[in-house]
């Protein structure tokens, strides 16, 4: 008999087809947020989880008895009850790999859009606006030859890397857990503390995963450091700054402008500060989402679950998880 598993979110029709050669499919086709109720009542006979970001918590787990493995469509795992996981023994596996250049190019839109003040030229020209004469007021700041600082130097961050140094002819200054020294040979990247990197670079991209360590990495004591030139870019997670000190840092003239992607709250509310902000670029979390990184995702996700349930290691367990 087929195991039985559970899709919590649409995915491509190419995907389900090849999850139903291997399992019984169940899922729930809305992007709507399915209810605790039904969720919970789906979980009860099922050995594979397929989600995107929704929260694995003690909770859930406790409504899913016969669970081996939870397929997270994602990089981030940080909606993981990992401790939770592990004393049951469950498999998680996220997507790493499937959305590097997908997520580097919207990090270089976040930093060109900032920079060029692309958004906020926009709308001027839309708004009738666009005046002959002196248009010194629209300058914006070059990004080429400039200096990076990259925290975090994943995969993602070696794309960006990449794009930095090969494309626009930029110093590349990173900061991360570990010493990459493949990254430093290829593009020149120079490792620096974290003081180092704030104080030095022009354009700081934030690219680490939210962990108890990255929590809040940048508040009112990093954005101080930073260049009063400089411009902040976060594509990792909302919670890894200290929002209401970017905001500050941002209304004072700290720091020149932000790029941001994601937030302590998703959606942003509509009160937020930061959208009275034209020094501010905003993005609704949208890193990885172009038709064809969505599709290899879920097609990732969808392998890694079958491997889980057919005996076979996935090659995307969690570190955390790993043997
Ligand atoms: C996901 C992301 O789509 O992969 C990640 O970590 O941030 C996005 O690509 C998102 O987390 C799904 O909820």
């Amino acid at each position: 008999m087929k195991p039985a598993v559970f899709v919590a979110r649409p995915i491509p029709a190419a995907v389900e087809a090849f999850l139903r050669e291997h399992c019984e499919v169940r899922k729930w086709d809305s992007y709507e947020p399915i209810g605790r109720d039904r969720y919970f009542a789906e979980l009860a006979a099922v050995e594979g989880l397929i989600t995107s970001g929704g929260l694995v918590n003690r909770e859930l787990l406790s409504h899913a008895p016969k669970l081996k493995i939870v397929s997270n469509i994602s990089v981030g795992y940080n909606n993981l009850d990992i401790e939770a996981l592990r004393e049951r023994g469950i498999v998680a596996t996220h997507t790493p790999g499937a959305l590097d250049e997908t997520v580097a190019d919207l990090v270089f839109s976040l930093i060109l859009a900032t920079a060029r003040r692309v958004p906020e030229m926009d709308k001027l020209v839309r708004a009738g606006e666009w005046r002959k004469g002196d248009d010194r007021v629209l300058f914006g700041v070059d990004v080429h030859h400039k200096k990076l600082g990259i925290i975090g130097m994943g995969r993602i961050g070696e794309a960006i890397a990449r794009r930095a140094k090969l494309g626009f002819r930029m110093d590349v200054a990173y900061h991360n857990r570990s010493r990459k020294p493949e990254v430093e040979a290829a593009y020149g990247a120079e490792y620096r503390t974290l003081p180092e990197l704030l104080a030095e670079s022009d354009f700081i991209v934030l690219m680490t995963p939210l962990t108890k360590d990255t929590e809040r990495l940048i508040g009112r004591e990093q954005f101080a450091a930073m260049k009063r030139s400089a411009i902040f870019i976060n594509a990792s997670r909302g919670q890894t700054v200290d929002e209401q000190a970017m905001i500050a840092a941002l209304q004072d003239g700290t720091i020149r402008g932000a790029g941001l992607d994601v937030f302590e709250q998703e959606p942003v509310s509509p009160d937020n500060p930061l959208l009275q902000l034209p020094n501010v670029v905003v993005l609704p979390h949208l890193g990885s989402a172009t038709t064809e990184t969505r599709d290899a995702m879920a097609m990732l996700a969808a392998r890694n679950l079958i491997d889980g349930l057919e005996g076979r290691t996935p090659p995307n367990v969690i570190p955390e998880l790993r043997a």
